[in-house]
């Protein structure tokens, strides 16, 4: 059903139809951040953490063509490995950007497709890179950006929009020598300090957990700063409005998908060219035109 998801073939449409009222029980986690910084390696120790709590997890990772690793597809299998064989574990590495148009729409369908097939968690993973990777991210129910000491300053992670989707900051490879110094300079942008981390009073203050994932260390920390903001945004509300949001704009794009196919059909009949032919002419203007596609 991937497949014919992924590569818009078949029945996909009928099929997510019927799998649309078997969907909502799975928590969509996004995991997002520039390249190599280690997205991989904590996803698959986050697999591990929660398979220790029997919950059943899907990772869709996407962009296998990252210049870091060279070929995340590769990556992903290797950092991954662990959980090859593991029944509770299914793991979805995305094909080539914009083969079929819209990997965006294909990585939300795909998540569709897991939560109907009794996932707890559906972890997304994508390079924090572009608008397209960040797209990706819109369905996500909570977002972990993981960052490393590396990274260079606040100003560029906001330049790339990370901070302002950041539910929860993992700062990766602190084994690496200044990594305070990157953990101090997310808490400035955000302008907080370390014991105000978490839900405060109704709002959500973004924390900031340092990790290795190479050596686990830090990740139950990071497992249980996600969990906290999941608990946070089903109870606050917050979690409905965003899936609302979610859903309004899915709506929008269909009208809109619907409509592009309309016109273009229309714009291929007599009728069409001859508004076409008319605009042309300067009998009418392309405003009025529109008026007259039927
Ligand atoms: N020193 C150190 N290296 C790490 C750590 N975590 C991951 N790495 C290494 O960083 C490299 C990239 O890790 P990945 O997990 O593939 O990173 P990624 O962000 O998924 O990479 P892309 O998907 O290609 O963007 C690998 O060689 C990892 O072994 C860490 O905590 N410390
Ligand atoms: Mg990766």
């Amino acid at each position: 059903v991937i497949s014919l998801v992924e590569n818009r073939q078949g029945d996909y449409k009928k099929i997510l139809g019927e799998l649309f009222p078997k969907t909502g029980k799975a928590f969509l986690l996004g995991i997002t951040g520039p390249p190599g910084a280690g997205k991989s390696t904590v996803t698959d120790r986050l697999i591990a953490k929660l398979r220790a709590q029997s919950k059943r997890v899907a990772v869709v990772a996407i962009d296998p063509s990252s210049p870091f690793t060279g070929g995340a597809i590769l990556g992903d299998r290797i950092r991954m490995q662990a959980h090859v064989g593991d029944d509770g574990v299914y793991i979805r590495s995305l094909g080539t950007r914009g083969k079929h148009g819209g990997l965006s729409h294909a990585a939300k369908d795909i998540a569709t497709v897991l939560d109907a097939a009794g996932f707890d968690w559906v972890i997304i993973e994508t390079a924090g890179v572009g608008q397209t990777e960040l797209d990706i991210l819109r369905l996500a129910h909570g977002i972990a950006v993981v960052l490393v000491p590396e990274s260079g300053d606040g100003i560029q992670m906001m330049k790339a929009g990370l901070m302002e989707i950041a539910d929860v900051f993992a700062v990766n490879k602190c084994d690496r020598p200044e990594s305070d110094k990157i953990v101090r300079e997310i808490m400035n942008t955000i302008g907080i300090g370390e014991s105000l981390a978490g839900a405060q009073g109704g709002r959500w203050v973004v924390p900031v957990v340092k990790t290795e994932a190479l050596h686990d260390k830090g990740i139950d920390e990071l497992l249980k700063a996600i969990v906290d903001y999941y608990q946070y945004a089903v109870q606050s509300g917050h979690l409905d409005r965003k899936r609302k949001t979610f859903i309004r704009d899915e709506i929008i794009e269909i009208l809109i998908e619907d409509l592009r196919y309309k016109s273009l059909s229309f714009f291929s009949t007599a009728p069409g060219q001859a508004l076409i032919e008319n605009v042309f002419l300067k009998k009418i203007s392309p405003l009025e035109a529109a008026t007259k596609v039927k």
